[in-house]
């Protein structure tokens, strides 16, 4: 019997053999598996480019920025459309690098089914394992493409192996690579019988579907033969299930094993149907073009888009008006008047849109799943000091397109700070802001990001009653609350004290007054009750309680004190056996908790916890350690409080709430300036 989603999603995909939807379809991997190469032949193959470009060049359709081009490596996500047994596909080539998994998950967000790219030669990597999980969390129909098997030092067979066993899947090879060598390689069906190396793969399939499927195993067991097309219509369902996964081989750089690879998508992965009922939309990208402006990146999950259509904008609960629809078309831009549902397209009139809005409403939007988190900040300083303000411009611009940076401007110091997951992405960060703003700059030493958290209760308490017209007076009750819940507020004072709009202006400003505290990080698990305070009839006025709550909430951390907390890795290592001792040794003075190594073969593996701030760069150390043979698999756990003497201090950005008649300066002066600006 099928379950109930897997026989729902099979009904949809019935339906959808008739009309065919669209299948936005994602290619994943860890770095320099061959993904934007495999995108070129399949772009080559489905009519969007006329020629086969190389990455190698800097020539394909995918790896546009200059950046890329120059470097041979993806940075952001691209995508483009293309036509297979008449089915449309956008396809989304994703960048591998883990320090751009930002991009990974927002590409995520809006596929309907993913192709997960292995290199034959070098195997499951420490990144596959976190998209494996993203794409697991999301629900997300995958086949396996084992490329490069080309290459001096491929193995299909192994690396078939090891997606069963490291990522604990059935498997479903539908090809295999036959003969060696660059251009020498070709990739056959499982189910060609002129093949004897095909054979095992072939027994493997069908047993797997036998697994799943009581009309497979009966014919199976009474040994009649399946043909290919039955086979691959009862896979169907298990794909979409994920159940079963298909495993395709290839060499995309000769484009071998493309075509093959193009048939599976079209037929396991199910389109998006057209119900077109109401508007439920995302906003997976945003752009700045100097002709056209600020353009929003859309995935119609349900409803459809025109020009001139009013949009509900969900996210910011206001209107906004599509001006034009444009659509990538074999690399070029083309003007549209209307998106389908299920269908990618770029809206300009979307002034106010940022990456992730939901337009419409959200009844359709899927859930975003995460890949990696950065837990490095790092100072941006531009190389001539005039430059700040341009500097400060393109990097605002640049934090809407990847809203991961979380750009602060601390006004005060005149400093530009940005989080960021690596060296790598520290690297093409400074190459953009010289590529496209002419901007040169240099980076301080990157810190990892603390947090902290109150050591006891405390309460706290403000009284802003000069000079007048103001009145806002607020006690709170501060305590440590447990490790990953975050903020909680509540009040326990009446509105005949406080009336609700300015209780309303309280807890509007709860967070943004815990950006910063005693410590100079953000302060997270925390319990904030509202237990006293008053208003003045007359000289209340709005924005009083913005002043005073950070004021009482300052005062209450400076009498609880705060502890640092740290970010925390859950890390899986593997290596030769002939390293456990040098590894163990690297783990305690890491301040690593791990449990007892388990063997296979001559080779051990390790679970455990490591804070980030000492295993950021054990990946590469283990790499030249172990020539290249060992794998740190890290993945965050959350913050946990810093051991005595760990972890660092900063002092206060901008104006410090304690400061009272500083902050109360510039306090007003901010609301002045904004009434200025209304
Ligand atoms: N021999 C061989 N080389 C390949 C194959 N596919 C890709 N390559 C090479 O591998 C390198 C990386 O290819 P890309 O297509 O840029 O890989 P990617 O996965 O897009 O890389 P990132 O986006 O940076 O993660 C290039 O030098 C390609 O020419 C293949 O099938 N065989
Ligand atoms: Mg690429």
């Amino acid at each position: 019997m099928l379950s109930a989603p897997c026989a729902s999603r099979f009904l949809i995909f019935a339906t959808q053999m008739t009309t065919p939807g669209i299948i936005n379809l994602g290619i994943l991997s860890h770095v320099d598996a061959g993904k934007t190469t495999t995108s070129e032949h399949i772009f080559f193959l489905g009519g969007t480019v006329a020629a086969v470009g190389d990455v190698n060049k800097g020539t394909t359709l995918t790896d546009s920025m200059e950046v890329e081009r120059r470097r041979g490596v993806s940075v952001r996500s691209a995508y483009d459309r293309l036509l297979w047994e008449g089915q449309r596909i956008n396809l989304i080539d994703t960048p591998g690098h883990a320090d751009f998994s930002a991009e990974v998950e927002r590409a995520l967000q809006i596929l309907d089914g993913a192709i997960l790219v292995i290199s034959a030669v070098e195997g499951l990597q420490a990144h596959t394992f976190a998209l494996w999980h993203a794409l697991k969390s999301r629900d997300i129909p995958v086949i396996f493409f084992i490329n490069k098997t080309d290459r001096a030092g491929a193995n299909f067979e192994k690396v078939l192996q090891q997606i069963q066993s490291e990522l604990g899947v059935a498997v479903a090879p539908l090809t295999v690579p036959v003969g060696q060598g660059e251009d020498a390689v070709m990739i056959k069906s499982v189910f060609d019988e002129k093949q004897p190396t095909a054979e095992g793969f072939r027994k493997l399939t069908l047993e797997n579907l036998a697994d799943y499927d009581n009309d497979i195993l009966e014919i199976y067991l009474a040994e009649k033969s399946l043909e290919e097309s039955v086979v691959h219509h009862h896979l169907q369902r298990q794909v979409t299930a994920r159940t079963l996964f298909p495993v395709l081989a290839g060499a995309a750089k000769w484009g071998h094993g493309i075509a093959e690879l193009l048939d599976a998508v079209v037929r396991f992965i199910p389109p998006t149907i057209d119900t077109a009922t109401t508007l439920s939309a995302i906003v997976f990208k945003v752009e700045f073009d100097n002709t056209l402006g600020h353009l929003a990146h859309v995935r119609l999950f349900d409803g459809s888009l025109r020009v001139r259509d009013k949009v509900w904008n969900h996210t910011r609960q206001l209107e906004e008006k599509v001006a034009q629809i444009k659509r990538r078309v074999n690399g070029r831009l083309i003007d549209e008047t209307f998106l389908s549902c299920g269908d990618i397209g770029i809206v300009s009139g979307f002034a106010q849109a940022r990456i992730g809005d939901i337009l419409g409403d959200d009844h359709a939007v899927p859930a975003t799943a995460q890949v990696m988190q950065p837990v490095l900040t790092v100072q941006v300083l531009p190389n001539d000091p005039a430059q700040f303000a341009a500097l400060a411009a393109a990097l605002t611009q640049l934090n809407r397109e990847d809203p991961r940076l979380a750009l602060k401007w601390y006004k005060t110091e005149h400093e530009l700070h940005v989080q960021l997951m690596g060296k790598i992405q520290m690297e093409i960060l400074a190459e953009t802001l010289l590529s496209q703003y002419g901007l040169q700059v240099q980076f301080g030493a990157p810190s990892i990001i603390y947090k902290e958290t109150p050591a006891v209760s405390a309460y706290g308490f403000a009284n802003y009653t000069m000079p007048k017209p103001c009145w806002a007076v607020v006690k709170f009750l501060v305590e440590p609350a447990l490790a990953g819940s975050g903020i909680t507020y509540t009040s326990i004072v009446s509105v005949d004290k406080i009336r609700q709009k300015y209780q309303n202006e309280i807890a509007g400003i709860i967070a943004k007054s815990l950006e910063q505290g005693i410590r100079g990080w953000e302060v997270t698990d925390v319990k904030i009750t509202l237990v006293g305070g008053e208003d003045h009839e007359m000289h209340s006025r709005p924005g009083d309680f913005i002043i005073a709550t950070p004021m009482a909430l300052m005062d209450a951390l400076t009498k609880s004190d705060t502890k640092l907390l740290e970010p925390v890795f859950d890390f899986t290592i593997t290596a030769a056996e002939s390293l456990l001792g040098k590894v163990a040794s690297d783990l305690h003075q890491m301040r690593a908790i791990f449990d007892s190594p388990t063997f296979s073969g001559e080779t051990f593996s390790m679970h455990g916890t490591v804070p980030a701030a000492t295993s950021t760069d054990y990946a590469a150390r283990l790499a030249s350690l172990s020539g290249g043979l060992g794998q740190l698999r890290l993945s965050l756990r959350g913050y946990q409080a810093c051991p005595p003497g760990e972890g660092v201090s900063r002092s206060y950005k901008g104006v410090n709430p304690l400061n009272r008649s500083q902050w109360i300066l510039h306090a007003r002066g901010a609301f002045r300036a904004d009434e200025r600006r209304m």
